[in-house]
């Protein structure tokens, strides 16, 4: 089962890039690759479209393109449901906010798969 992990760009400047991975090690849950990258505002607004109707929606794709995060295309077997527990183990120790949470992790099978196609996508075009 393919996901997509990202490192968000509070997390980015506050040096924890390798908390994230190691805790997705420690899940055993496969890197298969990743890179640093600001996302665009297309991209960040593709990987949210299921919240585009929300009051919230414009501050949080502003917040996913103020900085560099880092992509992390996962895989194991029931990858979206370790990576929540990933997910919410770091955001319990680090998060400052509902917006400047961290982390983020594919949260289905089905959200797994289109954002690992995005992750190739976005590879494509840099
Ligand atoms: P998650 O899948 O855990 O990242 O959380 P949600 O799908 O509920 O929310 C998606 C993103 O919207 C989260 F990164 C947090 C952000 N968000 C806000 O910025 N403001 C809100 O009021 C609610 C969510």
């Amino acid at each position: 089962e393919p996901a997509l992990a990202i490192v968000k760009p509070d997390a980015m400047k506050r040096g924890l890039s390798n908390n994230v991975l190691s805790m997705i090690a420690s899940e055993d849950i496969e890197i298969v690759e990743g890179g640093r990258r600001k996302l665009s505002k297309y991209e960040a607004e593709f990987l949210y479209q299921t919240h585009a109707s929300k009051d919230f929606f414009a501050g949080l794709v502003d917040f996913m393109i103020s900085g560099e995060s880092m992509l992390i295309k996962v895989r194991s077997v029931d990858c979206s449901k370790k990576l929540r527990v990933v997910v919410e183990a770091l955001r319990k120790s680090y998060a400052m906010s509902v917006r400047e949470n961290i982390v983020h992790g594919s949260d289905s099978v089905e959200s797994g798969r289109r954002e690992a196609r995005l992750f190739d996508l976005i590879k494509l075009r840099s």
